[in-house]
Parts: structure tokens; sequence; C-alpha cells
């Protein structure tokens, strides 16, 4: 018997030392010590030993009992620390490393200098007005005193939807809008929005591009309130060293008009190949809204005077970034428009 415990603890022994897991470190202990485990059957056996014999016996056992149990115990809780350190070793997160980028967007060139201006003259008391890119023909060139034979209402230079509805080839209808709705009250307001002609696309023209025009109706408002306002204008978005020059021009909605030009941004004025050696770049055009044009928006002329101006989005963001080919503004190149972060 005392052999045969001795060798139930070194077979014990030896499956704990082979265990890999907690689990099967359980069974083990079901095995030799549960109340059907191996040992306790030696136990039962105990009884038809002799006296002198049983008392030696016993403690072999209770011995025996005892080791396995420290040694399963030790056992389980080394392979609980491993099974724990391989869990965190696997679950590590090292949070010093730097985090997955999104790819960010960056905003138009056309957007930035649009957002610019926008600026420029919220702060000068003026508000921003915005409508369809489609409109009739009386908002487009009836009101604005076009003559019913201009070229411009040649279909081989509008767009037309049908003999009334057209695509807008300026923000102008924006500005008669306004009027019909505000008169007879004051207005001050810039339109910038998409326009349409029917133009071959190259550098310098696209059938789709972007204006912004300004309306200042009110009374006791002169022609140095335009330009004083365009002055300002000119020199926030281009430099403050920049000056702007005025020359007479011609518009059907306004008389007088002129044509706005600012100091080159390539010479500073100097003269050089981009302005014709002439040191001016043409920006802008403007001029004073032309009676009958405030008449038919309810605006009694003897009573009101407007000033009004328009320029090419697409024209003085080139300028500002020189860009030398608007397509560039339309063809949505990631390696363009990432340059204007
Ligand atoms: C240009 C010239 C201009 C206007 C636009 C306008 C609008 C109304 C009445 C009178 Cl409702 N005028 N707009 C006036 C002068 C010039 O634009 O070269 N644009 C790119």
């Amino acid at each position: 018997m005392i052999e045969n415990i001795d060798k139930i603890k070194a077979t014990a022994i030896e499956l704990i030392s082979k265990a890999l897991s907690t689990k099967e470190l359980e069974e083990i202990r079901v095995n030799f010590l549960g109340k059907k485990g191996e040992l306790t059957s030696v136990l039962k056996t105990l009884g038809s030993l002799s006296v002198e014999d049983r008392p030696k016996a016993g403690a072999l056992v209770n011995e025996a009992k005892n080791s396995i149990e420290q040694i399963l115990d030790e056992t389980i809780s080394n392979i609980k620390n491993k099974e724990l350190n391989t869990l965190f070793l696997n679950e590590k997160i090292d949070i010093t490393l730097p985090g997955r980028r999104g790819n960010k967007g960056s905003k138009h060139p056309l957007r930035k200098v649009l957002e610019e201006i926008e600026e420029i003259f919220l702060g000068l008391g003026f508000s921003i007005e915005e409508g369809p890119e489609i409109d009739t023909d009386f908002n487009t060139f009836k009101a604005l005193n076009f003559q019913d034979d201009h070229p411009a209402r040649d279909s081989q230079d509008t767009l037309y939807v049908n003999k009334d509805i057209l695509f807008r080839t300026h923000t102008s209808p924006v500005q008669i809008r306004t009027m019909n709705k505000m008169h007879p009250e004051p207005v001050r307001i810039i339109c910038p929005g998409r326009v349409y002609r029917r133009d071959a696309i190259d550098p310098t023209h696209s059938p789709q591009f972007h204006q912004v025009e300004g309306l200042i109706v009110d009374k006791d408002v002169q022609f140095s309130d335009l330009i004083g306002t365009l002055e300002i204008f000119a020199k926030k978005l281009f430099g403050e060293t920049k000056k702007i020059r005025v020359r007479p021009s011609f518009f059907p909605f306004t008389e007088p008009s002129a044509e706005v030009d600012v100091t080159c941004i390539f010479c500073d004025g100097k003269g050089c190949g981009f302005c014709k050696h002439t040191g001016w770049l043409e920006v802008l055009g403007a001029g004073a809204v032309h009676p009958n044009v405030l008449r038919m928006s309810g605006y009694d002329p003897e009573i009101y005077t407007g000033f009004a101006f328009g320029m090419g989005l697409d024209r003085i963001t080139a300028l500002k970034y020189r860009v030398n080919d608007i397509r560039y503004f339309f063809e949505n190149d990631i390696r363009f428009l990432k340059q204007f972060n």
C-alpha cells in the first residue's frame, strides 16, 4: 500500500507538471483528490490494514494529499498569471502612437477668394443676396435696359431654356429681384454666383463661371462713394500699396459707366509683359444705375441714386493666386486643389 501511495503521488506530480491549462489542472484535482479520486479510494481501504500499520499509512495518504494540493495550487496560480500576461500582451494598446489620419479636404480657391470678398463688403455694411441660376428674360435683360436686339440676348451668346427662360449671364437678376422686393427702402448688397455663357472653353473663358456684383440704391449717394468703396475693396483684396484707376466705358444698365483697373500685381505698376506695359490690370466694371433700371424696379430716379459694379470671380482668383488658366478651377484635380490649404 505504501508503494501504491508513492506511485499515485508521483503520477499526480508528473501530470501536474505537464498540464498546460487551469482546466486540465482542475481535472487532475478531481481525479486524484475528488470524492471518487484515487487517493480517496486508498483512504477507504485503510480499514483492512493492521492496527499498527494504519496510522502510518493514514499519515502517508494525508501527506500525499497535502503535497499534491499544494503543488496544484502553485501551478494553477502560475498558469493563471501566464494566461493573464498573454492576454494583457495581446490586448496592449500603445497610446503614444499617432492616430490614423483621415484625408482632410481644403477649400476651393474660388470659395476662399469669395469668402474674402464677402468679408470685405460685409465690413462695409453690405449684405449678401443669392438667387436662381435660371431666370426670366425680363429679370436678366429687359429690367436691365438691354434693347430687344442687344447682341448679348442672341442665342449665340445666351443659353435659353425657352423663349422667356434662360441661364443667367450675370448675377444682375438677383439685384433686380432684391430691388423689386425692397423698394422704396435703400439697398446695399453683393450678389455672388454662377453664371453661364455660350462660350468655348479656353484659358480665359468657360461656359460656366462666377460673378460677384454689387448694388447700392439710396438717397444722397454719389459716384465718389462708389469709387471710394471700390478703392477700399481693391486695397484689402490685392494689398494696401495698390491703387485704382477709373476709365469711361459703356454698359446698357449704367450711365455713366466705368472700367476699373488695379495696379499690376506682377510689376507693381512699373510695366511688364502681363499688363502689356501699362502698369494696370482691369478687374471691375461699374457705374451709376441707369434711371430706366431704377424706374422699372420701383425706385423714383429723381429721389434715388444707384451705383453698381461687377467682377469675374474666376479672373480675380486667377490673378490673386497667379493661376494662368481658369480651367484648373473646374477640373477638380486634387494636385491643384490641395495647394490652397
Ligand atoms: C463686369 C461689369 C457690371 C453692373 C455690373 C448692375 C446691376 C444692376 C444695375 C446696374 Cl441691377 N448695374 N451691375 C454694373 C456695372 C458693371 O459688371 O465687367 N462684370 C464682370
